[in-house]
């Protein structure tokens, strides 16, 4: 027999059951995807898309709990994105969110940065320093996630005009406080993009690890919605000086579309050359000049590097005998033959 408490718990199961992501982001004019956590993580090759990947399939949140763990850095089971957009110091980004946010997930709504000193795409996310750009509570009349929701579901948050050029993690984030009079209530949604960050500045500000922003009773963690008056201290390390955070919002109109730029260039790499060696050899499977390379006779995979060309101007067999950008030797010793593996790289077999 369900008794009252069950039915009114099932109820708000049914509620919260509607959470998000941001599914795009636009920056300038130029709209670039995010990760769509509740359908790339069942494609074999989901898109390079500039919003770091996460494990939340259910589109959840990271508790209280969790929030002195990794999950809170860029949410649960993130990695670094495999590209990045480019963004000049005091644009504006914006951020939108699907589906559309919950009426009931009122909270504010935060966003930090943190240089990687280094590509991000391979950035150790532990070791991200972030300074917080924008945090937004409440006003005194709205709330910062019903600003959000009524500006088309998304948020505008501006990259400071003074921050030193680079590579950068911006984490953007809405805490849901709906459940937040209790404690482990409180619902934050962490999402992160990477940019490059352009402009003439020098302004790096100081950050903490994001395992450090939050604790279970924070005053703006452990908070009831329903308090009278409402005076809401947003959680979080202070505001940068100068930073820009505002409740009144306006949104971007997208006039292009742009794609995840990989680490190191505008172009996309080219795959890799799939080198074909023999893996075990008792007897030296290849005719090169001696000293140059190692025949092991282990089972070990011959650590070989680089093919020297051999003398004549002939390839030795395995070596790279063409592929574009390649001006190497393109005929192969006796007794092999180039043969073309894809356009990047072709091999004497
Ligand atoms: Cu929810």
């Amino acid at each position: 027999m369900l008794n009252k408490a069950l039915l009114a718990s099932l109820a708000g199961a049914s509620l919260v059951a509607a959470h998000g992501h941001v599914d795009y982001v636009i920056i300038d004019g130029v709209k670039y995807q995010g990760y769509d956590v509740t359908s790339f993580p069942y494609q074999a090759n989901p898109p390079r898309v500039i919003g770091w990947s996460a494990t939340n399939t259910d589109n959840g949140f990271v508790s209280p709990d969790a929030f002195g763990t990794p999950d809170i850095i860029c949410h649960r089971g993130a990695k670094p994105a495999q590209g990045h957009a480019s963004v000049k110091a005091g644009s504006k980004v914006n951020l939108h969110w699907n589906p559309v946010w919950p009426e009931s997930h009122q909270g504010p709504v935060i966003d930090y940065m943190a240089a990687c000193n280094g590509p991000c795409e391979t950035v150790d996310k532990s070791q991200l320093k972030w300074f917080k750009i924008d945090g937004a509570g409440h006003d005194g009349t709205t709330w910062a996630a019903d600003a959000l929701v009524a500006n088309g579901n998304s948020w505008l948050v501006q990259i400071p005009a003074d921050l030193k050029p680079g590579n950068y993690v911006l984490r953007h984030e809405i805490i849901a406080l709906h459940g937040g009079a209790n404690i482990n209530g409180a619902q934050s949604y962490p999402q992160c993009f990477n940019l490059e960050v352009t402009g003439s500045g020098s302004n790096l500000p100081a950050g903490v690890p994001a395992t450090s922003f939050y604790t279970p009773t924070d005053p703006g963690i452990l908070f009831s919605l329903y308090t009278t008056p409402l005076r809401y201290p947003v959680p979080g390390p202070a505001l940068i000086p100068g930073a820009v955070s505002s409740i009144q919002q306006s949104s971007s109109v997208a006039t292009s579309t742009g794609t995840a730029t990989p680490p190191g260039g505008a172009q996309p790499t080219p795959p890799m050359p799939t080198v074909i060696f023999p893996t075990t050899t008792t007897t030296p499977a290849v005719t090169v000049r001696p000293t140059t390379l190692q025949t092991t006779t282990t089972a070990a995979p011959p650590q070989i590097t680089t093919f020297l060309p051999a003398p004549g101007g002939t390839q030795s067999k395995w070596g790279q005998c063409g592929g574009s950008g390649y001006t190497g030797p393109t005929a192969c010793a006796a007794g092999s033959s180039c043969s073309v593996l894809n356009p990047y790289y072709a091999q004497c077999v």
